[in-house]
């Protein structure tokens, strides 16, 4: 796969195409990132960005994992211990995810963000901002009438990590795309460059098609499933045979084979009894899809094909939980 491609497959957008199309025609030496707060089991929303992350790697460039511990505290997610232990947790399960532990710089974002200097460019960004700027940019990570004053820092810190870091790309779901669109606009006040993003899409809830799959919203699939629970999530997945139903709604099975299974594997067997036709064998996302709108690919099979995918992706995250909590 040529490297533009490989970058920015399974991507919702990129700000701008030409600049990541100048980071593909030279990508060695590059650094992109993904900032996550701290939690300490990673669901399917956090692999979908680590895939995006190996997609990197393999394309020659340098990958950042920010534990934004100070982004956590900020957004009331616990003590600075608590989140410190669920982040040590979170490295443990991407390294047995799949990202190269050789090639992965893990920061703390407590390591910089409480340095002078970058202190003294917040408080600068928190001069040259409005407030409804910044509330506007955290709508989707955090909304509604209880903002705090920290939720408004919160995307000026984020917008400072890219410099900070010395990143070349930022990475991230599409509910963070305000934020980078912020901090596009507001690098250049402090006379630092602009840095394109990747959005990769939200996935639809499992159960119903619809809306955000997330941890707090609907039924995710998270690295504590054990392949049993796992299965029964997926056997009682939205299945539609096709690939656009009909309003708002998304086929969650189709959007994982595509985003999660597809990328890390070469070829996809769905195992039947010869007198169903016998085994069918994948190399792509689009004759699957093709497949279950025909009828050729019946969904249960297309069900249980999914969860032993799924299963051997999250086995070892599971297995690294199962030693941390031992
Ligand atoms: N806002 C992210 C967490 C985060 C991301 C980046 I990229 C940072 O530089 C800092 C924090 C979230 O919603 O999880």
């Amino acid at each position: 796969m040529e490297t533009y491609d490989l970058i920015t497959r399974n991507a919702e957008e990129v700000v701008t195409d030409e600049e990541v199309r100048e980071l593909a025609d030279e990508p060695d030496g590059t650094r992109a990132y993904v900032g996550y707060e701290p939690s300490g089991v990673l669901h399917l929303g956090h692999l979908l960005t680590a895939n995006k992350l190996i997609d990197l790697q393999d394309a020659g460039m340098e990958v950042v994992v920010l534990l934004a511990d100070v982004h956590a505290y900020l957004n009331g997610k616990g003590t600075f211990e608590e989140i410190r232990e669920t982040a040590e947790q979170m490295k443990a399960q991407f390294i047995a995810y799949g990202l190269d532990e050789d090639n992965t710089e893990f920061v703390y974002g407590s390591e910089f963000q409480l340095d002078e200097e970058y202190t003294l460019d917040l408080h600068e960004l928190e001069l040259a901002t409005t407030l409804n700027r910044a509330q506007r940019a955290m709508a989707e990570i955090q909304g509604g009438e209880t903002a705090k004053v920290s939720h408004v820092v919160y995307p000026l810190m984020q917008t400072l990590d890219i410099e900070y870091l010395d990143l070349d790309l930022a990475v991230g779901g599409l509910d963070q795309r305000k934020v980078h669109m912020l901090a596009r606009e507001e690098l250049p006040e402090l006379g630092y460059d602009v840095r394109p993003a990747l959005h990769t899409p939200i996935i639809a809830d499992l159960t119903s098609g619809e809306g955000k799959m997330s941890s707090s919203e609907g039924v995710t699939i998270s690295m504590e499933d054990s392949t049993e629970e796992l299965e029964e999530k997926v056997n009682s997945a939205f299945c539609p045979p096709t690939r656009d139903p009909e309003g708002d709604l998304e086929n969650p099975v189709l959007e994982l084979f595509e985003y999660h299974v597809f990328p890390r594997f070469d070829e996809i067997v769905v195992e039947r009894p010869e007198e169903y036709g016998g085994d069918l064998t994948y190399d792509d996302y689009e004759t699957l899809a093709a497949d279950l709108e025909s009828g050729d690919l019946h969904p249960a099979d297309a069900k249980g094909t999914l969860a032993t995918y799924l299963d051997e992706l999250i086995a070892p995250g599971r297995e690294k939980l199962r030693e941390i909590r031992a």
